[in-house]
């Protein structure tokens, strides 16, 4: 028997040497062994991907290394994701979720996507590189209570701006959720979003508090 640190440590290994069958090979003894799939993401692909963000900042790799690692971590995603258990209690309310324009980073912005889906809301995923409008589309014609964009890099963020302005003036009661590595809590205020979140593991919380925050709101427009 394995113990569940050693397959982590296997999961994050491959993911930092890009050795997509090491990394397969880990997360089926993950669920052969029982280990919970979703912290087997969290401390063990995403873990990974963290060390190749200090690799790249430190000039010992580069976009090609730092695309086949994101490759593996895509293959041991495929194998647990579909393992992480729904909350089907009730459907919790609709998402809009992308990458901004511009910016084609989506590991964060997938992490994100999952825990929203499997925190039992519908997830509408723009992908990545999204033209802003797309968002004001799309929260449109779903009537989703939430966008959440996610951006990676210091020039795209800007473009996150631009679209909280752009649903503010058609319909203010949308509740709008930044993140990704540039983005802080005080950038999210001065671009006028109503949420934040540093990680995938406490963006549904806030999901959920920016909804009831909405939901609140709507009653004493209601009651005045
Ligand atoms: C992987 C990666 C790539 C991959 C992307 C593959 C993919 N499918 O995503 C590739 C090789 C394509 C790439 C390309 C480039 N990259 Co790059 N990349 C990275 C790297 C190493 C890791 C990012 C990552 O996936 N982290 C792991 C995930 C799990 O963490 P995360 O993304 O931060 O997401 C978490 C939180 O931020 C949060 N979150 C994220 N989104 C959202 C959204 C919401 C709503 C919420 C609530 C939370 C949330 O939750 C997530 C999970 O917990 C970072 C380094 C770093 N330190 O971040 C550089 C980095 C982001 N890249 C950078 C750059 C400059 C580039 C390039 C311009 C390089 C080049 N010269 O070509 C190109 C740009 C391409 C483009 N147009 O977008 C810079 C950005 C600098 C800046 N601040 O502007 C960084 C910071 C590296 C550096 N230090 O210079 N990159």
């Amino acid at each position: 028997m394995t113990t569940k640190q050693e397959l982590f440590q296997q999961l994050s290994d491959g993911v930092v040497e890009y050795q997509e069958d090491q990394v397969k090979e880990a997360a089926q003894q993950v669920l052969d062994e029982g280990y919970d799939p979703l912290e087997a993401i969290m401390d063990g692909l995403a873990a990974g991907m963290v060390i190749v963000g200090d690799l790249y900042d430190r000039n010992e790799y580069f976009v090609p290394e730092v695309l086949m690692c994101a490759d593996a971590l895509y293959a041991g995603l495929d194998i647990l994701r579909p393992h992480v258990p729904k909350d089907a209690a009730q459907v919790k309310g609709q998402v809009v979720i992308g990458t901004v324009q511009g910016d084609v980073h989506d590991i964060g912005k997938n992490l994100v996507k999952m825990m929203f889906d499997v925190g039992g809301f519908t997830v509408h995923d723009l992908g990545r590189d999204v033209p802003l409008e797309s968002f004001v589309e799309e929260q449109m014609r779903t009537d989703s209570e939430i966008v959440a964009m996610s951006a990676m890099m210091t020039t795209t963020m800007m473009g996150m701006k631009k679209v909280i302005q752009m649903i503010k003036e058609k319909n203010p009661d949308v509740a709008i959720m930044l993140g990704g590595a540039p983005v802080t809590k005080d950038v999210a205020d001065l671009f006028g979003a109503d949420g934040y979140a540093e990680s995938a593991g406490n963006a549904v919380t806030e999901g959920i508090k920016m909804i009831g925050r909405l939901r609140e709101l709507r009653q004493k427009e209601k009651k005045a």
